[in-house]
């Protein structure tokens, strides 16, 4: 783990010249505090700060990058206070829990819905399907179906898998993260629809 630790810093080095905002976003318990804590070990460098009715964590990972992180979810009147956190993002981190099948509905709605949102206009996304060490956990390109990530044709997308907890795929999620966000804040063109990892 220590190595994923030391190379994510490695990763984001590129991206330290302007400041980048990453968001990292998903369905409650899908993993992204988790992956918070793997990126950047130390705890005391992850602030959460109550807002009315969810929190929101931030933490800087390196110079000028910034992650900010919340739970997607359940109430509508939330919806707009997340829109202040949209603007001026370079990259988007969806999570999900690949072994909830039961809550991937939910989480494609919500998805969608922040699809929608002109401050997020062709901001990539990369999706971490997490928790792929549980028991019948889908594969990639099943939450890629689930999540209808095929229709998506303004921005360019990505899937990795993962598991957080064994710190796997983590590295990997974050360096295409990188990539993406130095493309899309160079106005590059050149991005497929579609990817598996
Ligand atoms: P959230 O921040 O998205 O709400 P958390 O999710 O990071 O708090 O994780 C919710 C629970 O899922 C935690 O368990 C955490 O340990 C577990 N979890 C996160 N990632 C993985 C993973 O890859 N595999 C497995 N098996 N579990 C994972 P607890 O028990 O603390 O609620
Ligand atoms: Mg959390």
């Amino acid at each position: 783990m220590g190595k994923v630790l030391s190379r994510v810093n490695q990763v984001f080095k590129d991206l330290r010249q302007t400041p980048s905002r990453i968001l990292m976003v998903g369905l409650d318990s899908a993993g992204k505090t988790t992956i918070l804590y793997k990126i950047k070990l130390d705890e005391n460098d992850i602030e959460t700060v109550p807002t009315v009715g969810f929190n929101v964590e931030t933490v800087t990972v390196c110079d000028n990058v910034t992650f900010t992180v919340w739970d997607v979810g359940g109430q509508e009147k939330l919806r707009r206070l997340w829109t202040m956190y949209f603007k001026g993002s370079d990259g988007i981190i969806f999570v999900v829990d690949s072994s909830d099948k039961d809550r991937l509905p939910a989480a494609r709605e919500e998805l969608k819905h922040m699809c929608k949102s002109q401050e997020l206009k062709g901001v990539p996304l990369m999706v971490i399907a997490n928790k792929q060490d549980v028991k019948g956990a889908l594969s990639s390109s099943k939450i890629a179906d689930w999540l209808g990530l095929g229709k998506i044709k303004d921005r360019y997308w990505c899937v990795q898998k993962a598991s957080a907890t064994r710190g796997e795929g983590l590295l990997e999620a974050m360096t295409t993260m990188a990539t993406l966000v130095k493309n899309y804040k160079k106005g590059s063109k050149k991005w497929k629809n579609s990817s598996y990892i």
